[in-house]
């Protein structure tokens, strides 16, 4: 059966990228803070398969970053987050859940404090731009607040190093993992941090400028000949394996951080300025969190849909809220909310699959 395809627009926002990514024959897009994220190049399982043994370009532009700028630019940040941002540095980056006064989640973006009043929340698929306005006007914070011409173009697998040293030179490749340091390209200064969204190693390089985007492309491709560098993007199966969130799909408003597995990102006894943290310090004990599963049987069909979980006596037990087949681990690997009596590892439980009931078994660590 061949798919319908997403109609173009302008609502529909393309990338600095997107005509690159489509010269690399790009075979599927998704949609992500309202802009294009693709899908895969070559198969799903060809593009992990080469994330793994050489590097790959990401077009995630779509990871929108809100600029957030003033004196009271770390306040509002921080009311945002049960992360304490109190001892952050310049030079780094924290991956925060954002939550509402109840607690719920509303985006898990990485945080970039760029000086010490001006940052980035490079956001997931949900619109912070408007939560952030909102908040600095009912709050009357001395706040500017805008999503600046920044596209994140990712470099990724294990030899982006390799790759990244010859553009940016041996003292970028030094920055450890969450920091960021400045390069210039072309004239043109950008952030680049060691981060991604992947855990094959490699860099994020926050493109400044649209103008700026094929040539920084082209040049990461004509450098990288030699390392089979290809384009990519944040691939299915390997994050799955990583045990990398997908707002949206994991997580939602309907979760909370200690459901969602995030609970080492909440400073209760510290960030009490969080909008969230009366709420918070009720929810620690969740009924509920989410879990790595190994489901039965041959690969699975794609999930669109959340898919349910019951015991072995037929009683709901949680969702499956990802899977795919891993072809390393030759297993389906899931990502699961599980209900506590049956959250232990070892348990026993059924997916109800779209083709059928499969035995599931749920693990106490996610595969790499
Ligand atoms: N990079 C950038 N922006 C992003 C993402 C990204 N915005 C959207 C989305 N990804 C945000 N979500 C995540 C989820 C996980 C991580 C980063 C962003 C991540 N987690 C590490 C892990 O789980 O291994 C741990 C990070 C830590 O502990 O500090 O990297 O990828 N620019």
């Amino acid at each position: 059966m061949s798919l319908p395809h997403i109609s173009p627009s302008i609502r529909v926002r393309r990338t600095p990228f997107t005509r690159r990514v489509e010269e690399a024959g790009v075979k599927a897009y998704s949609v992500y803070n309202r802009m294009l994220i693709p899908g895969y190049f070559h198969s799903i399982e060809e593009d992990y398969a080469h994330l793994k043994r050489a590097v790959q370009v990401w077009d995630v532009s779509c990871e929108r970053q809100v600029e957030i700028k003033g004196p009271d630019a770390l306040a509002l940040v921080q009311m945002t987050t049960p992360r304490d941002l109190s001892r952050m540095t310049d030079d780094q980056c924290y991956y925060i859940p954002m939550v509402d006064d109840e607690g719920q989640i509303l985006n898990d973006p990485i945080v970039i404090r760029l000086a010490e009043e001006r940052y980035w929340l490079s956001l997931a698929d949900s619109d912070m731009l408007y939560y952030c306005k909102g908040l600095a006007m009912g709050r009357d914070l001395n706040v500017q607040i805008f999503e600046p011409d920044v596209s994140p173009l990712a470099v990724q697998g294990p030899k982006s190093d390799e790759l990244i040293e010859r553009v940016f030179g041996a003292d970028i490749v030094e920055t450890r993992f969450f920091r960021h340091k400045t390069v210039n390209f072309q004239g043109q200064d950008m952030v680049i941090a060691r981060s991604g969204w992947s855990h094959q190693g490699g860099f994020e390089i926050y493109l400044d400028g649209s103008q700026h985007g094929e040539a920084l492309w082209d040049t990461l491709f004509e450098a990288g000949k030699d390392l089979d560098v290809r384009a990519g993007c944040p691939n299915l199966i390997e994050r799955i394996e990583a045990g990398l969130l997908s707002y949206g799909n994991d997580m939602s408003i309907n979760d909370t951080p200690f459901e969602s597995g995030l609970g080492k990102y909440c400073n209760l006894d510290s960030a009490t300025e969080c909008l969230g943290h009366a709420a918070l310090m009720q929810k620690q004990n969740p009924g509920r969190q989410i879990r790595p599963l190994a489901v039965a049987g041959p690969a699975v069909p794609s999930i669109s849909w959340s898919w349910p979980l019951t015991d072995t006596a037929g009683n709901t037990a949680g969702h499956v809220t990802s899977i795919t087949w891993s072809p390393d681990f030759e297993i389906n690997v899931a990502i699961a909310m599980v209900r506590k009596d049956h959250w232990a590892a070892g348990t026993t439980l059924n997916v109800q699959a779209p083709d059928g009931p499969r035995a599931a078994e749920v693990r106490d660590s996610f595969w790499i």
